[in-house]
């Protein structure tokens, strides 16, 4: 435990008390978000941050230095608070200058009360879904009057496109990320850390991080069978299962590889977030899933595939398309074409093996395109920034 912050004020306070809610509905997004954006608000923005999380059990997977046990902990200079239910009054009373209300989750009741009571009332913000569907940059920043509160809550949605909250983005992210993409011996350590034998040229290693997908089945097939040797890290979980079930492994434990023709599989643990930022950044091709790697993959500088987070009625599939016309925009059309028959065809789990070889074909060039596409992300500036000046406003 650090030093303590007196959270006890009513009034402003410099620098200005954040204090962060998060949910977890269900996987790793909500808290991994949250957690990235706790800690640069820090780290960046010198900012006094308490991050309230009401699951610790999935903090601590992608955190291992988090209690879950202990309700009130100090991790990377961010005041850890788990969020029990009833939520603490006296807690409400402490509220700091700004209260962000992260993805979908709803206040602790009591806390719309201790906002109006506060001398100063904080800046409510409403973080937002990642899209890149055109009407977020119409959204984005939009005020909503609360209909009984004196209070407005301001609606922050990052995005692809100019006027939206942009993606997150540490200020030295890809500093870091092409020091080591550009040697050979921090990479060699990786990848001893996690017993996987060092890179060669010859094979193609990819990351595989997804949902639920029986369509796994198809790529297993033609990687095994292709001339090229392909090796495969899935982190432990059901995709995990999954593919290790074609393989005809019923049990397997962290750590584990199996061959089978030019296919080897390695079975990784569930990594700390800078880990597996490490495991996008050194590895040929990524898939992602969800929100938060679906961002860090594109700032590893390598090609990427996007299993979208399934939602009912077929909306991940609009959010899919409006990022696939983004992003191909700035890809000759017959490279775009292979790139969006590829991702359809994992998202939908149809033509998997089909789209496989053309996709296959753009490597090169989809992994010199992913300098280019960083770049203009970056001309969004990065969201917890753009975050921070949009409160500044109304502090
Ligand atoms: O886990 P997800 O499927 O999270 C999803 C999405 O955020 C979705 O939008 C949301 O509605 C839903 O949760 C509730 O995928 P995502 O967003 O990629 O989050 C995974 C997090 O786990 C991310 O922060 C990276 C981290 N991670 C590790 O830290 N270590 C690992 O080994 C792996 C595989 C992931």
């Amino acid at each position: 435990m650090g030093d303590t912050i007196p959270f006890m004020t009513q009034s402003k306070s410099f620098p200005p008390r954040w204090e962060l809610f998060c949910t977890v509905v269900d996987n790793y997004g909500d808290i991994g978000i949250c957690w990235r954006m706790a800690r640069q608000l820090v780290l960046e923005h010198q900012l006094h941050v308490r991050l309230w999380v009401d699951d610790l059990v999935s903090f601590q997977r992608i955190c291992p230095q988090i209690n879950p046990k202990q309700s009130r902990q100090w991790c990377r200079g961010v005041e850890v608070r788990h969020w029990a239910t009833p939520f603490p009054a006296m807690a409400s009373a402490e509220l700091g200058d700004v209260v962000v209300e992260a993805l979908g989750c709803v206040l602790p009741e009591g806390t719309l009360a201790a906002m109006v009571a506060r001398e100063h009332t904080p800046v409510w913000i409403n973080l937002e879904y990642l899209s890149a569907e055109a009407w977020v940059s119409g959204c984005h920043g939009m005020a909503s009057p609360h209909p009984q509160w004196p209070l407005t809550k301001y609606f922050f949605f990052p995005g692809f496109n100019r006027g939206t909250g942009g993606v997150l983005r540490e200020h030295n992210l890809l500093q870091q990320r092409r020091a080591f993409q550009a040697d050979p011996v921090a990479q060699g350590r990786f990848w001893r850390s996690l017993g996987v034998p060092v890179a060669n040229v010859h094979e193609l290693r990819l990351s595989l991080f997804g949902y639920d997908t029986p369509e796994v089945a198809e790529l297993v097939q033609v990687w095994s069978e292709g001339l090229r040797p392909v090796r495969c890290l899935v982190p432990e979980g059901r995709l995990a299962q999954q593919l290790l079930l074609c393989l005809g492994v019923e049990s397997a434990q962290v750590g584990d590889s199996f061959t089978w023709g030019s296919l080897t599989v390695h079975l990784l643990p569930f990594l700390e977030q800078d880990g597996y930022d490490r495991l996008l950044w050194a590895c040929d091709l990524n898939f992602v899933r969800g929100e938060d790697s679906f961002v860090r993959a594109q700032w590893a500088g390598r090609p990427l595939v996007w299993q979208a987070y399934r939602q009912g009625e077929g909306v991940h599939l609009i959010k899919l398309e409006a990022f696939l016309q983004r992003y191909c925009s700035g890809l000759p059309k017959i490279a775009a074409d292979d790139v969006r028959g590829f991702w359809q065809a994992w998202n939908r789990g149809e033509g998997v093996a089909e789209w496989w070889p053309p996709f296959l074909t753009r490597r090169e060039q989809l992994t010199e395109y992913s300098e280019k596409w960083a770049d203009e992300l970056g001309d969004l500036g990065d969201t917890v920034t753009n975050l921070v000046l949009l409160c500044e406003k109304y502090l």
